[in-house]
């Protein structure tokens, strides 16, 4: 029987189960990759397993998320990391380095192989034909103490490419394309597989932007097959030994077949505030720019860089656009800098900016009031860019460039009268490795630094046999691990729960955190009540980890995200879906609600889910509520969350 790529990887990193679509297994992991800040929990969280280093194929610690400094917490951070790294055997990228899927893309992805990042861009590695996950920081620290990770047998789509991308459509319509069709709620445990005859038109660069924003459709990752192209940019990056040639054994091997001819696709762009909103260019046309931004871990490649480059040559920034430019790592900033194009930035009046997360994460360059911002990168929730009341777009380089010299939104396929620059740059990548830090064989005498922000992870408790307590707070659809865990200005609270937990929900109610804790102090459990797609957006385990120092016992939705579900699992919060979704309607923010016999429950593992009954003490009704666990997750849950299960 044929294979996708998907499961013919999988298969080969099988560990424990049974490789049949929804069944939990535990795949190998080669490679694990975390950022600052995640990374910092990720490695307190290994620390405390006592190993004395990692040992897991390849284990590499990025520094690119915080890198604003305002105030010592990140710089501290930043030491911490560079230490830890030394001691246990992973591999340091100092701070200028550039944005970790991007850097990890240049110098360690390899087709075939299995990648965990504590992020959730890391399926980003999928343009090298690996099965590439982003989970939260625990998993990464227990993957990196060598032990397997479980996923549910995927179900594979297989997007069938055919033709050739006209000239100014790029791979981020591609992906919008994808995003407009299959949208950014209810892909869970679901792979996107690219295939057929438009892939080869499709370089590792433009491959990997779109399985990047693969992330935005839920899915667990997303993949391209390994062919000439990938084995060229190994060569270039002096990695073609790590070449091998993977394709799927045919159209047959996948469960839903999706088909997009790259001729016919339009520009498109992500409309405020989801990824998911996506309209042609051509419908917003004309709409004043306020703000363009260029970078991110979407489209931060030489590729991408050097086309912008090339349009914006001999025009400058019209005079009410602020432009932005972040090159996504250091081998693109100096291949940049040697082509003449860094000059041609200058000379446009672009605004350089530091090869790191920056803008994306609302580090920095928030847009004015009711401001119009046009980005190249992946979310554009609302408030993510530190203005609640701006309108992000996210737009193709493309895009993003023509629109900055008119000053208004333009569509690439108008009469914009800026001709399609010809293929140039430099043909080879300058590859150099200086700004990593390569560990020592033996770290054992490394002295770890931990600055004052730096604190010990919290320990959780067993789950409780009954979970009594208030609606602390009910919510709405999609709501994001941006809403739950605000980053921008509050990300570098991120080795201090304490702090950090003060600022849980701070969008969505910033009383939620006194309010949670005059319960503690009453004995009483927190719960929340939410609706479809909760925890959408990134990996931040924080968004599990607060809520646990909070007291919430248990979170009642109309359904979970992926990682989001894994994290809250991880530390020790029952996820409970509505069985019938009309029940979220009956019940109130304050109402007092009480689930029963819970450890009793737990013992009764189905695969299709444990139902628990829930009484409304408060309306003097019940309603039913399913947990879907695997047999894992509900040791998790038993022993008070993963760290203390690893821990015995
Ligand atoms: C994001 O894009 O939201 C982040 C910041 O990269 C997160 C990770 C984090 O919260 O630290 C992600 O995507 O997982
Ligand atoms: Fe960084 Fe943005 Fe990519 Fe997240 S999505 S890793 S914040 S560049």
């Amino acid at each position: 029987m044929g294979q996708n790529v998907t499961y013919k990887i999988l298969s080969e990193h099988l560990e424990k189960g049974s490789l049949e679509k929804g069944n939990p297994v535990s795949i190998r992991i080669d490679q694990t990759l975390t950022q600052d800040a995640t990374g910092t929990m990720a490695y307190l969280q290994f620390e405390a397993l006592g190993l004395p280093r990692v040992q897991n194929e390849l284990a590499v610690s990025y520094v690119d998320h915080n890198t604003v400094q305002v105030g010592f917490e990140n710089a501290d951070d930043h030491a911490y990391l560079k230490s830890v790294a030394e001691r246990y055997h992973i591999v340091f990228s100092r701070p200028g380095n550039g944005i970790c899927h991007q850097v990890h893309l240049e110098r360690f992805g390899a087709p075939g192989k299995t990648l965990l990042g504590s992020d959730s861009h890391t399926p980003t590695g999928g343009g090298l034909s690996m099965i590439a996950i982003g989970a939260g920081g625990l998993d990464i620290a227990v993957a990196m103490a060598g032990q397997p990770f479980q996923i549910i047998s995927p179900k594979v789509v297989g997007i069938k490419l055919t033709g050739t991308l006209r000239n100014f459509v790029s791979a981020k319509d591609v992906i919008l394309t994808v995003l407009e069709h299959y949208g950014v709620k209810g892909n869970v445990n679901t792979v996107f597989e690219y295939f057929g005859e438009g892939v080869k038109n499709l370089s590792v660069p433009e491959r990997a932007t779109i399985c990047n924003m693969g992330a935005e459709a839920g899915v667990t990752t997303s993949l391209f097959p390994s062919d000439f192209l990938t084995e060229e940019f190994l060569i270039k990056h002096g990695r073609g030994d790590l070449y091998r040639e993977l394709s799927s054994d045919g159209e047959d091997t996948y469960d839903e077949v999706f088909e997009i001819d790259l001729a016919r696709i339009t520009p498109k762009t992500a409309a405020p505030h989801s990824p998911g909103n996506v309209v042609p260019v051509h419908d917003v046309e004309g709409m004043k720019v306020d703000q363009v931004l260029i970078g991110s871990c979407t489209n931060s490649s030489y590729q991408d860089m050097r086309r912008v480059a090339d349009i914006l040559k001999g025009h400058t920034v019209h005079p009410d656009v602020s432009l932005g430019i972040a090159p996504g790592s250091r081998e693109v900033l100096m291949m940049l800098s040697q082509d003449g194009s860094l000059a041609t930035f200058i000379a446009s009046g672009a605004r350089i900016l530091e090869s790191a997360c920056g803008f994306c994460i609302g580090n920095h360059q928030s847009p004015g009031s009711n401001a119009v911002s046009l980005r190249t990168n992946n979310r554009n929730f609302e408030g993510r860019s530190g203005t609640k009341s701006a309108q992000v777009y996210l737009v193709s380089p493309e895009t993003a460039a023509l629109s900055a010299i008119a000053g208004s939104f333009v569509d690439p396929l108008g009469d914009h009268g800026i001709p399609y620059p010809p293929k140039g740059g430099l043909s080879e990548f300058i590859v150099d490795d200086e700004m990593f830090i390569f560990p020592p064989e033996d770290g054992s005498g490394i002295q770890v630094q931990r600055g004052p922000n730096i604190g010990e992870p919290p320990t959780g408790s067993p789950i409780k046999d009954t979970i009594s307590g208030e609606v602390t707070l009910k919510v709405t659809d999609k709501i994001t691990t941006d809403h739950i865990m605000p980053a921008g200005q509050r990300l570098k609270f991120r080795s201090n729960i304490p702090e950090y937990a003060k600022y849980t929900f701070e969008p969505v109610d910033p009383t939620f955190h006194d309010r949670c804790q005059a319960n503690q102090k009453e004995g009483k459990a927190n719960i929340i009540i939410a609706g479809a797609s909760y925890g959408q957006g990134s990996s931040r385990e924080h968004a599990a980890i607060c809520p646990m120092y909070l007291g919430i016992e248990a979170i009642i939705s109309k359904g979970f995200e992926r990682i989001h579900h894994t994290n809250l699992c991880n530390f020790g919060i029952l996820p409970l879906e509505f069985q019938d979704e009309g029940d979220y309607d009956s019940i109130d923010q304050g109402d007092e609600l009480v689930i029963e016999s819970v450890a009793e429950h737990l013992e009764r593992y189905r695969s299709e889910g444990i139902v628990f009954t829930v009484r409304n003490v408060s309306k003097g009704t019940t309603f039913s509520a399913v947990a879907r666990l695997t047999p894992t997750q509900i040791a998790y849950l038993k022993s008070g969350g993963l760290l203390e299960y690893m821990k015995g």
